[in-house]
């Protein structure tokens, strides 16, 4: 497969005025009709007319009235066309049916519904299927479902046909089409300006009493995006839909946002309280897109990050105001370390605007994504808070209706601010996580923080520049009162010094608060130190960050030199859970323990070759001391958390539920389920009955409880997922693989969904003993089923290889039998140029 480069971006040697569609719909043979009026780009470097086309049957096409023979390829149709503005007419067939890789037009449950971001929409008809060409959409739908949607404004209706209008120039990859037998739940927004918009969610007959949330969760974003970022809707409707089977979680398109239904739908009954966060963080996301991403698009999907790591950032802004700022920056930090970090730290490491890719499905990333939100949290901690407000309106001021690249974000926080970002911009070019190393010294009272930053090379990256880094300090004095408030240091060199004057004693540092920077710390310090910040610091980042730090060297002194679990973690702990004048979600969080994936990291990146079974048994090992060292604390949080209030999916109670259940599963390594086999009996809500099952199937008493789970639940496909995952995550890594096969052979297993498919595979690999067991058979288990969810679905195929892309930790035994894994995945005929692209570049 070919590579495509950034630095080979030509403009399009057409654009197009207006498209014109029409949708014959039935299922086998969709006949697609288009009438695109193109105009000569002035500033093409050619007139070379090719128009991107995949698995299409032309039935016709005609110039401006006359009928052609244009040459076909696979990727496309070329023609020959006049050198003035011309309209371009053909008649395509497609099969949504058969499309079971869910991009273009495809069927799920007997609904049509589309997706074309990145580049599906050459796989509805022909069209110049890049970000840089926008254009005024009408699309008229013709079939006898009863509920017929595109994008903008219904213009007209009637018995088997609607037609629509979107009055906003876009690319083509925000196009939408959805048709089936479809319930909405309606409601009705009023802009800041007066305009009245309708808002619906649709969903399939059963579903229409899982729609509250959502809405009240939309509602909330367009006031908030009016009253933080001054950006209204700008349409009379907007539209969300409820389908199935989908590979991502949501699509933004224009007026017709689509949703996994996963991420929208919610009942008390069915959903956990994480979910409804998560749901209200995605339906933000999507609708803060109309402004990030649709109004103002990319230039090419180089730039995916331009709206992507922006709106990523604006939902945990959102977030971060509906909810506890500090449990969002926690739980963020938490995930870009799970997943950002690793994937930096390996073959995959690519900079969050990267230069090259085979096939961008591949590039949706945690570097893209978050890494890409980091970027713009520096950015704005950097310029300050008045001058990104100014950058941000000069930048939807000037850019409206235009397909824009990093360099026109950079040149308004330039212009707004007359900085210099060149070096801040190589935080988009360079990929991998930098390593801040640091040592203090106190003289005189003064007292000095010396910085060395070093960022290791990443695949085809050898060489990396220093970057400025904005590091919030704090110090602490003895007695825990803050004598230097948080202050933003900006290292730009490789190796700086900052010192603090006037002390009268030694302080107590609190160094990158809030995680101002995406880097890894490094500094030798002792517990009696971080027990000391996880007692007194203000910053609640610092405070978590103190008890992790804590608890992993612990565990790194336990796996490695087989140390007992650490007394000073059981101790501060324990203050901390106590702690009455702390957030419930926050001493939730605090109980939490590093995961077996950062361990290993941890360790690899210390010269120890990390054994995921060593590390489990560790983690047992802490986990089953602190119940020993705590079971009486967690017992009065147990009792006192318990919520009495009707069920509210808000911060507060679900705040009192994490830290319940967390002290239930404390509990659970005492009694042996015991208590919770109670609350799993009275349990009125999902987030209390699975808390409950997980702590039965932890203590290996859960038989009885999956057994009623699935009979409770068997209709409801949401839960079942968590049924499928739940199994796999709790089942010992001995077992691991064989309860994943067992449930891929469950009748209710669909490889053709996504969502089951991950629940199943993706619980598996999210078991790191397990599915790196010594005997290879998770990883023979992964890549059998890969292989044959290839041909059907390639785009979730190719995602779920990054399981394997930290081969390179493991022992010589275990590279060898993931070496053989990839190797046997490619060498599958016919395999998809996604899975190709990344088992080559995992296989390094
Ligand atoms: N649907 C994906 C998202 O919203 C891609 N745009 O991030
Ligand atoms: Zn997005």
């Amino acid at each position: 497969p070919q590579a495509v480069y950034l630095s080979d971006y030509t403009p399009p040697a057409y654009l197009v005025n207006q498209v014109h569609l029409t949708f014959r719909l039935a299922p086998e043979a969709t006949r697609v009709i288009s009438k695109i009026a193109f105009r000569p780009n002035p500033e093409a470097q050619n007139s070379d007319f090719f128009l991107h086309g995949e698995n299409l049957r032309l039935i016709r096409a005609a110039i401006d009235g006359a009928e052609i023979k244009p040459d076909i390829t696979p990727e496309g149709l070329r023609a020959t066309v006049p050198d003035a503005p011309f309209t371009f007419e053909a008649e395509v067939e497609i099969n949504p049916a058969a499309n079971t890789a869910l991009e273009g037009l495809y069927m799920s449950n007997g609904m049509y519904c589309t997706q074309c971001e990145a580049e599906g929409f050459r796989k509805i008809t022909y069209y110049p299927d890049r970000p840089d060409v926008m254009s005024v959409f009408s699309v008229r739908i013709e079939g006898d479902a009863p509920v017929l949607l595109s994008n903008g404004d219904a213009v007209a209706q009637g018995a088997g046909f609607a037609e629509w209008h979107d009055p906003w120039p876009k690319p083509a990859y925000l196009f939408a089409l959805v048709a089936g037998d479809l319930i909405n739940h309606p409601d009705r927004f009023t802009t800041r300006s007066g305009r009245d918009v309708e808002l619906n969610i649709w969903v399939r007959p059963g579903d229409e009493g899982k729609c509250a949330f959502g809405m009240e969760a939309l509602k909330k974003s367009m006031t908030w995006d009016e009253e933080v970022y001054g950006r209204e809707y700008d349409l009379d409707i907007f539209n969300i839909v409820a389908v199935d089977d989908f590979n991502m979680g949501a699509m933004e398109n224009k007026g017709l946002n689509i949703f996994n239904s996963s991420c929208v739908l919610s009942t008390p009954e069915t959903s956990t309280d994480a979910n409804f966060e998560r749901i209200e963080a995605i339906i933000a996301h999507e609708y803060f897109h109309n402004w990030t991403g649709n109004r103002i698009t990319c230039r090419d999907w180089f730039q995916l990050c331009l709206k992507e790591g922006l709106t990523v950032y604006r939902d945990s802004e959102f977030t971060s105001d509906m909810r506890s700022a500090p449990v969002k920056r926690i739980s963020d930090v938490i995930d870009l370390r799970a997943r950002q970090f690793r994937e930096d730290n390996g073959p995959l490491a690519h900079p969050v605007r990267p230069a090259s890719f085979v096939e961008i499905n591949n590039f949706y990333t945690a570097t893209v994504y978050e890494k890409g939100a980091e970027l713009i949290g520096m950015l704005k901690r950097l310029v300050g808070d008045e001058a990104y407000k100014k950058a941000l309106n000069l930048y939807f001021e000037r850019h409206d209706g235009q397909a824009c690249t990093i360099e026109d974000w950079l040149a308004v926080f330039q212009e707004v601010t007359g900085r210099d970002l060149a070096q801040f911009k190589l935080w988009y070019e360079e990929a991998g996580t930098p390593r801040l190393k640091v040592r203090d010294e106190f003289k005189d009272g003064t007292y000095t923080l010396h910085f060395e930053q070093q960022t290791p090379a990443t695949p085809g990256q050898d060489t990396k520049h220093p970057r400025v880094i904005p590091i919030a300090v704090g110090l602490l004095g003895a007695n825990g009162d803050e004598v230097q408030e948080t202050r933003v240091l900006e290292m730009t060199q490789a190796a700086q010094s900052f010192s603090f004057h006037g002390l009268a004693s030694r302080p107590i540092p609190s160094i990158l608060r809030d995680f101002s920077a995406p880097v890894v710390l490094e500094r030798d310090t002792t517990n009696a130190e971080r027990a000391f910040l996880l007692a007194h610091d203000t910053d609640p980042f610092n405070k978590w960050e103190a008890g992790r730090a804590l608890a992993r060297d612990g565990l790194i002194a336990m796996i490695r030199e087989g140390a007992a679990p650490d007394p000073a973690y059981l101790d501060a702990v324990q203050t901390m859970a106590r702690d009455e004048t702390l957030d419930p979600a926050f001493r939730a969080l605090a109980l939490g323990l590093p995961s077996e994936d950062d361990l290993a990291q941890a360790l690899f990146d210390m010269g120890s070759t990390p054994d995921p079974q060593a590390i489990w048994e560790a983690l047992e090992q802490l986990r089953n001391a602190r119940a020993k060292h705590i079971e009486g604390v967690a017992r009065e949080l147990y009792k006192a958390h318990q919520v009495t209030a009707p069920y509210r999916p808000d911060a507060e109670q679900s705040g009192a539920r994490a830290l319940s259940n967390a002290a239930l599963a404390i509990i659970s390594r005492i009694d042996g389920g015991a208590l919770a086999a109670r609350q799993f009996e009275s349990a009125d809500n999902m987030t209390q009955q699975l808390a409950a099952w997980s702590c039965l199937l932890q203590a290996g008493a859960g038989e009885a409880a999956t057994q009623a789970f699935y009979d409770q639940w068997q209709g409801d496909r949401l839960v079942i997922d968590k049924w499928f995952s739940l199994q796999i995550v709790h089942a010992s890594p001995e077992d691991t693989a064989e309860a994943a096969s067992r449930l891929a052979n469950h009748a209710d297993f669909n490889i053709r969904n996504p969502n089951r498919f991950r629940a199943t595979f993706g619980a598996m690999v999210m078991s790191p003993a397990g599915f790196h067991h010594a005997s290879g058979k998770g990883y023979r288990l992964l890549a059998e089923w890969l292989i044959r969810l290839d041909p059907l679905n390639p785009q979730t195929t190719a995602r779920m290889c990054s399981a394997f892309e930290t081969w390179r930790r493991y022992d010589a035994a275990r590279q060898t039998l993931i070496k053989a894994e990839l190797d046997r995945i490619l060498d599958t005929p016919g395999l998809s140029r996604d899975t190709t692209e990344m088992v080559t570049r995992i296989r390094g």
